[in-house]
């Protein structure tokens, strides 16, 4: 247990730390930027903001503290459920103005109590687990926003200094065997876990091979090369129809020019980078790779016994690197760079057997379905997980670099349509071992 004036101080720390993100993804653009909607994908930034706030106010101010709402008449207009991300632009939504008075009202009330409420008992405030259930969704929806910047046109609003160190993709051998047995999946000890990732049970997994970093841009240049967007053989009967109703050749971004492939990246364009690991491709061309390659994509469980197991204690570990919290040593994380780094990059966060970039750098997509671990119980919402469970969305594993550690652990279970492209996903292939 842990004493409940460091609990207070990482709570406040990690709500702090999503309204920095948040401010920075908000103040970088113009007012007209701010309420334009950049994609009918995506909300415009000021329905984000604005949603955040009434997140806040609905969980910690209500539900928590027992206060009053302070906007009940604006709570239909940020249901997420209620409006489709298309319709958003239409609704009477707040101006950047009072978004921003919204939030900043709402988290002082917040802070307010936090400080006088006791976090044991119920489940809700249990080890502060609502603060950090709000944190992650801040951050998930400051991830969200970056990936608005990103389908933003226009000349960049955003900058960062680039990954640390070149990588030793190259040096590094391809592949890592993770031998046969059973491994603890999901937690029910982590105290902000959300529902999806509960609870901790034992799984029975064969032998398997597992890519030791994040396929990269070179490698899936000969999947290009080779012929992997015009050969039927390589996809399924959804993925084929799919990219040819959209006509798709290529990872989105990116754009053949005087023989070489350029990619636009928060208003810069460049040549894509071969050691880098691929990103903003869909579930159906990470699946197509990896049979043109001979191999398939690793389940679920086999990304997650990859990263958390330890083959010396037998134990599942919070993070590949072990128990402790992330350090920019151990992974890209937190958008402290707005790119994923080299393959073989971050040796500190190498798993026991020598898987790197687990965490961080990219979302892996997985060949599983989105589904409950036996035992799970929706908390404090079934809309967050449970009505999404079933084989429509696709699990996600890892984190991108776009996502702040307080929404990405070894146990963290992200999903999407397997047609989704503009967010911050790659992957790695696996392999029997037999
Ligand atoms: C877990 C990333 C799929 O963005 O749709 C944000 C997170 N849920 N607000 C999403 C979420 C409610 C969710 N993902
Ligand atoms: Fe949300």
């Amino acid at each position: 247990t842990i004493d409940p004036e460091a609990l207070r101080r990482r709570a406040e720390k990690a709500l702090r730390t999503a309204r920095d993100r948040t401010h920075t993804l908000t103040t970088c653009v113009d007012e007209p930027d701010l309420t334009a909607q950049h994609s009918p994908l995506m909300s415009p930034l000021v329905w984000d903001l604005a949603h955040i706030g009434n997140q806040e106010e609905q969980w910690l101010l209500r539900a928590v503290g027992g206060r009053d709402a302070l906007r009940p008449e604006i709570d239909s207009i940020y249901d997420a459920f209620e409006h489709p991300r298309a319709e958003r632009p239409t609704l009477p939504l707040l101006a950047p103005a009072e978004a921003r008075g919204y939030v900043h009202e709402v988290r002082g009330r917040v802070l307010d109590i936090l400080e006088r409420i006791e976090l044991r008992g119920a489940p809700l405030v249990d080890a502060g687990f609502a603060f950090g259930m709000i944190a992650q969704h801040e951050q998930q929806h400051d991830e969200t926003m970056l990936i608005t910047h990103q389908l933003r046109r226009g000349p960049a609003a955003l900058t960062a200094p680039p990954p640390p160190g070149a990588g030793e993709g190259a040096a590094l051998p391809q592949e890592v065997l993770v031998p046969g047995g059973p491994f603890t999946m999901g937690t029910s000890a982590e105290p902000w876990a959300l529902d999806n990732e509960r609870p901790a049970h034992h799984r029975l997994v064969p032998a398997f091979h597992i890519d030791t970093t994040p396929v990269t841009n070179g490698a899936y240049e000969r999947f290009i090369a080779d012929g992997g967007y015009t050969e039927r053989r390589w996809w399924t009967a959804d993925g084929w129809a799919y990219i040819q109703e959209h006509g798709l050749a290529a990872p989105l971004f990116w754009r053949r020019e005087g023989g070489q492939w350029l990619r636009r990246r928060f208003g810069v364009t460049e040549p894509v980078p071969p050691e880098e690991p691929v990103v903003h491709v869909s579930w159906y061309e990470a699946d197509a790779y990896a049979r043109w390659a001979g191999r398939r994509l690793p389940t679920e469980e086999e990304w997650e016994k990859a990263a958390r197991h330890d083959p010396e204690s037998g134990r599942s570990r919070r993070y590949p690197w072990g128990d402790e919290d992330p350090t920019p040593d151990h992974a890209n994380l937190g958008q402290r760079h707005l790119r994923p780094a080299a393959a073989g990059s971050y040796p500190r966060g190498a798993s026991p057997l020598g898987v790197r970039q687990l965490i961080g750098d990219v979302w892996e997509w997985t060949s599983s379905d989105f589904l409950p671990y036996p035992g799970f119980r929706a908390f404090p919402y079934r809309e967050y997980s449970e009505v999404f469970f079933g084989p429509s969305h696709k699990v996600l594993r890892g984190g991108s670099f776009a996502v702040d550690e307080v929404a990405c652990r070894g146990t963290f279970r992200n999903w999407d349509l397997p047609v989704r492209r503009q967010i911050f996903s790659g992957f790695r292939t696996a392999r029997d071992a037999s």
